[in-house]
């Protein structure tokens, strides 16, 4: 029986062999993306994750080489004004998938070490409640605009 299991489970993980590059299980990331930004300054980073788990996925901190902190960030209107606050942590319910887009949730990164051009692919790591690690190449797009986080500065 346990032969029989192991098997069904190796055939499980090489049908998708993307879920074996990353430590936390069952998270799909697509269109992953980064703003550019300079040195010493802030930018923002967007992707969809989806949680093919049968359990809640839980993201609990974010961390890059390139920045001195990264923040779980939410933009909201309030009283006609947008405003963005850090939050604590999301829950990824299964099957459910979080959308990071500008104007709604995304990963503020903060006290960059170096300036970010649409040349260089930034490397972010997202960590789970449980300790699991994504980590992720952010390919670098768009303007440098300031409409996301005026509020940082
Ligand atoms: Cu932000």
């Amino acid at each position: 029986m346990t032969r029989i299991l192991s098997f069904l489970l190796l055939g499980f993980l090489s049908a998708f062999p993307g879920l074996m590059a990353s430590s936390l299980t069952g998270v799909q990331v697509n269109q992953p993306w980064t703003r550019p930004g300079i040195k010493d300054g802030t930018t923002a980073a967007y992707m969809e994750l989806k949680n093919i788990n049968p359990y809640p996925v839980v993201i609990q901190s974010a961390s890059s080489p390139s920045a001195r902190e990264v923040q779980l960030h939410e933009t909201k209107e309030e009283n006609g004004v947008m405003k963005m606050r850090e939050q604590s942590s999301w829950t990824i319910e299964p099957g459910q998938t979080l959308v990071l887009s500008p104007g709604g949730y995304h990963l503020m990164l903060i006290g960059l070490h170096h300036d970010v051009t649409t040349k260089d692919t930034l490397s972010l790591s997202l960590t789970s409640d449980k300790g699991e690690a994504l980590h992720l190449s952010m390919p670098v797009k768009g303007g440098a605009k300031k409409a996301e986080c005026h509020c940082h500065d």
